[in-house]
């Protein structure tokens, strides 16, 4: 578990210092903006300060990229239709070890790099999860010097923008780019073309062999942006090359010979679409002609650069194509990139199927990340027809032997082969993307220990028969640069003082912290910064929303997608209790706490805006009801997203992770909260398990059903109502939400939350676990009023969190799956 990155250059060893830093802001802000001193805004100081960062990072950049092109170096390639980045220039600052550099230099200018770090916009090309671990792994990749490139969509529309309005969430255009990104470069001279739709014209040649030929309809083109990946320490700077969609001019008049000039514009139009928007459904399948047109597109643009990459190398040899190029697929969004590749081995370079299909096998490896059943791909083949022709071929050749493969495997089992198959049959022909994936390559894993099991459980168990090991774990982590260092600089200045200034790159150190958890010199300067973490976060809620919060309550915070299955709704169910039982008894004794909230929902996902609806509503009354003494405050922060999160984490005392078990495939926040010094109230789900293990009972709050309860319940026949009836509270909380006391004048305007929980079901049985998390709250309301025992819980909780660093779970996949060799940049 010893993470440790023995390689990066000490960050003392900076290249530049105060003067010449200010120097190059200065330059770049006559000669760059064109403007001066006296004129320029923050954001004009912004983008002098990335220049004058740019330059470093660019010289960084260019040592990388020749020193892995002189050694010929095996790299991953980490194909992921999301990168959730957030800012970048504070993080490149701490990375280089040029923090106090820039902060200084600008202090003589009279700014405070804080203000202008603020005028950053979020990089928000992605959803949650997914696209956050993206961001972590590239950050840990550059760390640990590791030949690494990230390919993904350059989305001109990120995430939305969040408002609140009424209490209801409304979606704003993200244009994260209208004024300009300092960070990346235009690499017209890797264009890449895409072809789409068209036929298949089989030929015969001299030698009996078949020739296919994709005579396509339309082709794009597309256009790659390097966004630069600065390491810890500085040394490596990797590239995340995200590609554009532009129109190419091409357009095929056989193809479409009765459409004419009209449907050669809407080509040009449809080529600039591909790009626009990042679909903004978390955990669903969109089922959308234009998300399979994206996913082909980037995965098809990154594989022909991987490919023109190798030949500059290898020329026309293929026999290293596998020693050289490991492609991991994040989720089954690129799964499209097997067959692809297979097209181009098979069609373009004319190998055979076998040594191709031996290729491909040895090249691809695919991450799950979901048992959802709505967020596993499946594209209607009539879809793939028109679009992708060829590959729909190529897939149903890959199934054919495949199912040879099942028949050798398990004779005449023709239900095996139904299930097995890439193919599902049924009304409508489907292409399951998560077989394909397993079957087209050579490793598989899960997210979390629970998750893997569960993925080979539940969700693969014949693949795991068919081939054993093939299916593996490998834990998510989070990088401590963005997540402690850069989001909480006091506690990090603390620990440096504590335990020496090493375990940004070796997480473990931070066990050094545990035998000072009981010292009460320690504790009382832990809470400091927690305090202090607490007021800043204080003053943005008063800031932004008006809302007096006080800051000696307990900040309890949940902080996710809005899902039903992560349970935001559990919360609010007892956020109502407690009112309640405030009204009913004005001494009821409680810790005065404050629930905050930050999520966004599916702009299509009804409940998830109802929630999001119903949390606004119950806070417009809590927080004016002088009844409850200013013992409760309810808080939903607008526009929840990596900056927010970065300023939220820092000053949380509880971190909730409620999911029902079984759903959440590992979770994130968890690790980011906890190893900011927040106790988890938790379900036994996901990595909450492995923080448990790791942290110990005492020190974080477990409740609810285990996974294997959740599936006795199911199988027993759950019935929601037998909760509602014999839990009062249950009952008058439900019931609330069907008057018009949260929605004045609009009675009802509540009730569809009552009803997924009764009438619906209650797929994510929120009532069966509503009184353990009655209960599990009591616990931590005790725990905290112990003053000592809390700091103590904080501190081991942050003490314990060194399995969670990214670059453990790039060690675990650089050994399992990758076989990578990290590479040292000279500087
Ligand atoms: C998420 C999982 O829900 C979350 O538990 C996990 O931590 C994260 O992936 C990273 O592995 N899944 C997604 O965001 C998703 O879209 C298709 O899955």
């Amino acid at each position: 578990m010893n993470a440790k990155v023995t390689s990066a250059k000490k960050l003392t060893e900076v290249s530049i210092d105060k003067k010449d830093f200010k120097q190059a802001v200065i330059r770049h802000l006559h000669s760059t903006l064109g403007t001066d001193e006296n004129k320029a805004n923050n954001h004009a100081w912004w983008k002098a300060t990335c220049a004058a960062m740019q330059e470093q990072v660019l010289e960084g950049l260019r040592k990388t990229q020749k020193t892995h092109y002189l050694n010929d170096t095996r790299a991953v390639h980490y194909l992921s239709a999301e990168f959730l980045m957030g800012r970048l220039l504070s993080n490149n600052l701490q990375n280089f070890g040029l923090f106090e550099v820039a902060q200084g230099a600008l202090k003589e200018l009279g700014v405070e790099l804080s203000d202008v770090l603020e005028e950053e916009p979020d990089m928000a090309l992605g959803n949650g999860g997914l696209g956050r671990l993206a961001a972590c792994f590239i950050d840990s990749l550059a760390t640990m010097e590791l030949p690494a490139i990230g390919y993904g969509i350059h989305y001109e529309h990120g995430l939305f923008r969040q408002e609140i309005h009424g209490g209801a969430q409304i979606e704003r255009p993200d244009s994260w780019r209208d004024y300009g990104n300092p960070w990346e470069i235009c690499r017209p001279e890797s264009i890449q073309e895409v072809s789409l739709y068209g036929y298949v014209e089989t030929k015969y040649g001299d030698n009996g062999r078949i020739h296919k030929e994709w005579h396509p309809g339309a082709i794009v083109k597309g256009v790659p942006w390097d966004i630069p990946i600065v390491g810890y320490g500085g040394n490596t700077v990797n590239v995340l090359r995200l590609w554009q969609s532009q129109s190419s001019g091409y357009f095929n008049w056989d193809v479409f010979n009765a459409g004419g000039y009209v449907d050669a514009q809407r080509e040009n139009v449809l080529a600039e679409t591909i790009s626009k928007v990042l679909y903004p459904n978390d955990e669903t399948e969109a089922g959308k002609e234009l998300r399979l047109i994206q996913q082909y597109f980037f995965s098809s643009c990154s594989l022909k650069d991987i490919i023109r990459r190798y030949k500059r190398a290898h020329g026309d040899d293929w026999s290293r194509f596998a020693d050289q190029v490991v492609i991991q697929l994040n989720d089954t969004h690129p799964a499209i990139a097997i067959p692809e590749l297979m097209r181009i081995l098979v069609d373009r370079a004319e190998l055979d199927w076998d040594s191709a299909w031996n290729i491909c096998t040895n090249v691809f490896a695919y991450t799950n990340h979901t048992l959802l059943p709505e967020a596993l791909e499946k594209w209607p083949a009539r879809m793939f027809e028109k679009i992708l022709p060829r590959h729909l071929e190529i897939i149903y050749e890959i199934n054919h032997r495949f199912m040879a493969l099942v028949d050798k495997q398990w004779p005449n089992d023709n239900a095996m082969k139904a299930r097995l198959s890439i193919i599902e049959e049924g009304n409508e022909k489907m292409v399951r993307m998560g077989h394909l994936s397993v079957i087209g390559s050579f490793a598989v894993n899960g997210v979390a220990e629970i998750h893997s099991r569960l993925v080979k459980q539940n969700l693969f168990p014949e693949f795991d028969q068919l081939w054993p090991g093939k299916l593996t774990n490998v834990t998510n982590g989070i990088t401590p640069r963005r997540w402690l260092k850069a989001c909480n600089p006091e506690l990090s200045k603390l620990i440096d003082k504590k335990i020496g200034s090493d375990w940004p790159m070796d997480l473990d150190k931070l066990q050094g912290l545990a035998k000072h958890a009981d010292n009460k010199t320690f504790q009382k300067q832990f809470m400091k910064v927690k305090q202090a973490n607490k007021q800043a976060l204080a003053d943005e809620i008063k800031q932004s929303m008006g809302i007096d919060v006080d800051v000696n309550a307990i900040f309890d915070v949940q902080i996710k997608r809005l899902h039903e299955y992560k349970r935001q709704h559990l919360n609010l169910l007892h956020i109502m209790a407690l009112y309640r039982r405030l009204l009913e008894d004005p001494d009821y004794d409680m810790h005065p706490r404050v629930f905050i909230f930050g999520a966004k929902a599916a702009p299509g996902y009804k409940l998830a805006k109802d929630i999001i609806f119903a949390i606004n509503k119950v806070a417009d009354k809590v927080n004016n009801d002088p009844r409850v003494n200013n013992k409760l405050k309810v808080v939903f922060m607008p526009n929840y997203r990596v900056s927010l999160a970065e300023k939220m984490i820092p000053a949380t005392d509880v971190s909730e992770q409620i999911s029902t078990a079984g759903k959440e495939a590992s979770g994130t926040g968890n690790m980011k909260l906890a190893l900011n010094g927040a106790v988890t109230i938790g379900t036994l789900d996901g990595a909450n398990i492995e923080i448990a293990e790791e942290v110990g009972d005492d020190n974080i709050v477990i409740f609810g059903m285990t996974v294997e309860e959740v599936e006795a319940l199911k199988a027993s026949g759950y019935n929601p109502y037998d909760y509602y009836y014999n839990d009062a509270e249950i009952k008058a909380v439900l019931d609330w939400l069907e008057t018009d006391y949260f929605t004045p004048g609009q009675p009802g305007a509540l009730v569809s939350i009552k009803q997924s929980l009764l009438e619906g079901g209650d797929p994510y049985m929120v009532l069966a676990d509503y009184q353990a998390y009655s209960e599990a709250h009591k616990v931590i309301d005790a725990a905290y009023r112990d003053k000592e025992r809390w700091a103590r819980m904080a501190i081991i909780n942050t003490a314990k969190m060194g399995k969670f660093t990214s670059d453990r779970s790039i060690r675990d996949y650089v050994e399992k799956i990758w076989k990578l060799e990290s590479c040292k940049v000279e500087s």
